[in-house]
C-alpha cells in the first residue's frame, strides 16, 4: 500500500545499510546517474557524427592519387559503384576535394580526402606546395572565424588533420626539396611520412632507406607525427601491435587501381611479368598498417593533436599577429594626430610671442611716457606741430 514511501523503498534501506547481500538487478538504483555519461558522450558525438580530413603531398608521379583510391575509395566500400578507377585517373592539375560519407554500425564518418598535384623538382616548385600551406591555413583561419562567431554550435571542422607525405623510392632519403616543403608544413599538420612504390625496392632496400629517412628527419629537427605511447595495462598483443607499428615509420606503401586474381581470390594488386604485389599483403608493404592506423586506432588521436598543438599554435600566432597590427595602428594615430597637435603649439606659440612682443612695446612707450615731463611732452608735441 505504502510502496511509494521512502522510507520503506528498498532503495533507501540499502543505502542506510550499506548490505551488499542479495544484489539485485535493482541495485543500478543506486548510482546517482554519472555512471552514463560516456554513454551520454557517445550518443552525442554519434548524432554529430565525426570529421576526418586528410591530405597528400610529395613529388608529382610518386602514387598519391593511386594510393587515395586504394585506401578509401573503392575498396572500402565494396557496394558502392564507382566505377573504373583507371580510367578516372589523370594527372592532378588543382588541390581535388574528395568527400565521402561512411557508415558503420551506426556510426557516421565523414572523410575528406584532398588530393594536391604535389610538386616536381623544378624552379617553380614553390608555385606548387604553396597553395597546400594556404589552403591548411585557410581551414584554420575559418574555424577560428566560426569559434569567435556567434554561432558557435554546429561548425564544420575542416581542418587537415593528416598529411601523408611521399617519399621518393629513387633517391637516397630526402632531398632538398622534402626538407622544404616539410618545414613548412610540420608546425601546421601531422606529418605521416610514406615511402612511396615501395614495390621498387627489395626488403633490405627498403629498411635502409626507412632508417636513412628517419635519421634525416632527426638532424633536420623535422616534426613529424608522434605516437602515442601505449597505456602499460594494455595487454601484450596490443603492445606489441603498436610497436610494430612505430617502427613501421615511414610507412612503405604500394598503390593500385586494379583487382588481380591471385590464387583464385581477387585481391587488389600489382601484376608484373615474375608475380603479383598484393597491396593489402603486410609481407609486401605496410599499406594495411597506415590504413588500420588512419581509420581504426589513431584518428582521434590525430584530431586531437590538430587541435591542441597545431590550431592553437595557429591561434595563438593569429592572436599575436592581430595585437602587433593592433598596436601598429595605434601608433600611427598618434603619429598621425602629431602633426596638428604642432601646428596648434606653434600657432598658440606665434600668439603668445606677438602677446609679448605687444607688451614689450606698451611697456617701452610706457618708460618712454614715464621718464619724459609733462611740459617736455608738450613741447614736444608742439614742436611736431
Ligand atoms: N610501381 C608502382 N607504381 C605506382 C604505384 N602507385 C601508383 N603507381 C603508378 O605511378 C603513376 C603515377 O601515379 P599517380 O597516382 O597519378 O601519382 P601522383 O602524381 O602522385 O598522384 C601511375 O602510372 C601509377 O599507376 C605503386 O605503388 N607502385
Ligand atoms: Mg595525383
Amino acid at each position: 500500500m505504502f510502496r511509494g514511501s521512502p522510507l520503506n523503498s528498498p532503495r533507501f534501506s540499502r543505502f542506510t545499510s550499506g548490505s551488499t547481500e542479495g544484489k539485485t538487478n535493482e541495485d543500478d538504483d543506486e548510482f546517482i546517474g554519472f555512471a552514463t555519461l560516456p554513454e551520454q558522450v557517445h550518443r552525442k558525438a554519434v548524432k554529430k557524427g565525426f570529421e576526418f580530413t586528410m591530405i597528400v603531398m610529395g613529388e608529382t608521379g610518386l602514387g598519391k592519387s593511386t594510393l587515395i583510391n586504394s585506401l578509401f575509395l573503392t575498396d572500402l566500400y565494396k557496394d558502392r559503384i564507382v566505377g573504373n578507377v583507371e580510367d578516372r585517373l589523370s594527372k592532378t592539375v588543382n588541390i581535388e576535394k574528395k568527400e565521402l560519407e561512411i557508415e558503420e554500425r551506426g556510426i557516421k564518418l565523414k572523410l575528406t580526402v584532398v588530393d594536391t598535384p604535389g610538386f616536381n623538382d623544378s624552379i617553380s616548385a614553390e608555385e606548387s606546395w604553396l597553395p597546400v600551406v594556404q589552403y591548411i591555413d585557410r581551414q584554420f583561419e575559418q574555424y577560428y572565424k566560426a569559434e569567435s562567431g556567434v554561432n558557435r554550435k554546429n561548425i564544420m571542422d575542416t581542418r587537415v588533420h593528416c598529411c601523408l607525405y611521399f617519399i621518393s623510392p629513387y633517391g637516397h632519403g630526402l632531398k632538398p626539396t622534402d626538407i622544404a616543403v616539410l618545414k613548412l608544413l610540420h608546425n601546421k599538420v601531422n606529418i605521416v611520412p610514406l615511402i612511396a612504390k615501395a614495390d621498387m625496392l627489395t626488403k633490405a632496400e627498403v629498411k635502409r632507406l626507412k632508417e636513412r629517412i628517419i635519421k634525416e628527419i632527426k638532424e633536420n629537427r623535422i616534426n613529424i607525427y608522434q605516437f602515442p605511447d601505449c597505456d602499460s595495462d594494455e595487454d601484450e598483443e596490443f603492445k606489441e601491435q603498436d610497436r610494430a607499428l612505430k617502427e613501421a615509420v615511414p610507412f612503405a606503401v604500394v598503390g593500385s587501381n586494379t583487382v588481380v586474381e591471385a590464387g583464385g581470390k581477387k585481391i587488389r594488386g600489382r601484376m608484373y611479368p615474375w608475380g603479383i604485389v598484393e597491396v593489402e599483403n603486410p609481407n609486401h608493404c605496410d599499406f594495411l598498417k597506415l590504413r588500420q592506423m588512419l581509420i581504426s586506432t589513431h584518428m582521434q588521436d590525430l584530431k586531437d593533436v590538430t587541435a591542441d598543438v597545431h590550431y592553437e599554435n595557429y591561434r595563438a600566432q593569429h592572436i599575436a599577429s592581430e595585437m602587433s597590427h593592433a598596436h601598429k595602428e595605434r601608433g600611427k594615430l598618434k603619429r598621425d594626430s602629431n602633426p596638428g597637435m604642432e601646428d596648434t603649439e606653434k600657432l598658440l606659440q606665434q600668439k603668445e610671442a606677438e602677446i609679448k612682443k605687444m607688451q614689450e612695446m606698451l611697456a617701452r612707450m610706457q618708460a618712454q611716457l614715464q621718464g619724459v615731463s609733462p611740459a617736455k611732452q608738450m613741447n614736444g608735441r608742439v614742436q611736431a606741430m
